[in-house]
């Protein structure tokens, strides 16, 4: 395949652009490539600047759960751009979308927000401001966006770049972090007992999905639960990938364990840029205006991601009874394909990581032993056989509606051809 026009774009971009693009993981430089540069999408494919097209496992990193330019979605979006494109106050459709993040999940109350990040930050400082605590549990290899405090020990780009913790965090902020290992309740435990008293909350990806797919091992969520309860923090679930993904309720209800908080985004913004954080009615009357922790946004609400948001999360309670055994069918037969060709893999629904290590990671530690190289080589066989796939070891594959059956199947002896 060409990429001649891609490479001509990315080195405008890097002129002009940090790095060339806007996100990092994007950029390609964990597989020592030149990213592609995409023109369309339509359903489950992409179609890059040269021209190529490809089966999407990318999927925008997790929002199109229904594929690329649904109609649905897209009518939503233009109809709502028609009437104006932000007005910085209320209207009918947040009260909708918020009903909607609602029954789905059993939270309470709802604010939206315009990023994952900006959920996760808004709901810690919720969090401290509603126990009065300033220190939280955070877990090595989990990503809860780009906040200074939540970028020690981070996955995703950060993990790729070999650099779990940033330059321009100050040491203090960091300080008021503990890490914790993933699937490892002792651990916890551990830094509850040397910090009494001082904990607001533990933040958890339920699903570890940003060092690649690790999924909790069985009994480390209630064992979550039940330590909050016991040392009077809250738990916060970073649900920005598993959110209405791995079930209509997320992980909550895929794991029957309900948080105090919730962190929103991807799925939730139809893909478009809005995020939520919701919760207990009892915590979020904190929320400014109704209490005394503060948070605003102009595009808060924004009408036009709205409408995107609103458009998908109908569609999804409409037809949950099909999509989620079609997703988990799906992933199945994708998991299938990879151990036949003898990679571990780690699964939950739509959610995925092949992992080229001796065995399917259950740690933070397991992930580390994954051999990059492979991976890479991995990655370009994909792209030259038509398959997109998350340019990093350490992210996840997403599986959308609109994956048919052949798109699986071709996937599948391209994981087996390879
Ligand atoms: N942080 C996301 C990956 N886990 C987005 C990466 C990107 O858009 O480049």
């Amino acid at each position: 395949m060409k990429h001649t026009r891609s490479e001509t774009l990315f080195v405008e971009a890097q002129k002009v652009l940090p790095g060339g693009v806007n996100s990092p993981v994007r950029a390609f430089g964990a597989v020592g490539r030149k990213p592609l540069f995409i023109e369309r999408g339509e359903k489950s494919k992409i179609l890059d600047a040269d021209g190529n097209t490809y089966i999407d496992y990318v999927m925008s990193w997790g929002p199109l759960i229904l594929g690329h330019a649904h109609e649905d979605v897209v009518r939503a979006v233009t109809d709502a751009a028609k009437d104006g494109l932000s007005f910085g106050a209320p209207t009918g459709r947040e009260t909708q979308l918020a009903e909607e993040i609602c029954f789905a999940t059993g939270a309470e109350t709802v604010r939206l927000v315009s990023s994952g990040t900006e959920a996760v930050m808004s709901a810690v400082r919720l969090a401290r401001g509603y126990t009065g605590r300033d220190k939280i549990i955070k877990f090595e290899g989990n990503y809860h966006g780009h906040s200074d405090g939540l970028l020690v020990k981070a996955g995703s780009g950060c993990l790729t770049g070999a650099s779990p913790d940033s330059l321009g965090v100050p040491a203090s902020f960091a300080s008021e972090t503990l890490v914790a290992s993933y699937n490892d309740e002792e651990s916890v435990r551990a830094l509850f007992e040397a910090n009494i008293g001082k904990v607001s909350c533990v933040i958890v990806e339920p699903v570890a999905a940003n060092m690649g797919v690790v999924p909790p091992k069985a009994g480390f969520l209630e064992s979550l639960r039940a330590l909050c309860d016991k040392n009077g923090a809250l738990l916060l679930f970073d649900e920005v990938i598993t959110g209405f993904r791995i079930a209509y309720g997320g992980a909550a209800e895929r794991y029957g364990v309900r948080p105090d908080l919730w962190a929103f985004g991807k799925i939730v913004g139809g893909g478009m840029p809005l995020a939520a954080y919701a919760g207990r009615r009892e915590i979020m009357r904190m929320v400014a205006p109704a209490g005394r922790v503060y948070q605003a946004g102009t595009l808060s609400g924004n009408p036009v991601a709205t409408a995107a948001g609103l458009a998908t999360l109908r569609i999804l309670r409409e037809n949950r009874e099909n999509i989620y055994p079609a997703l988990e069918e799906k992933g199945a037969a994708l998991e299938a394909a990879y151990k036949s060709a003898g990679i571990p893999v780690n699964r939950v629904g739509s959610l995925l990581s092949p992992f080229f290590a001796q065995k399917a990671p259950e740690s933070y530690a397991d992930v580390l032993t994954a051999d990059l190289g492979a991976f890479a080589a991995y990655f370009g066989k994909m792209l030259d056989a038509g398959i997109y796939v998350a340019p990093s070891q350490f992210e996840a594959m997403f599986v959308s509606v609109a994956h048919t059956s052949k798109d699986i199947e071709q996937t599948c002896r391209a994981i087996l051809d390879r």
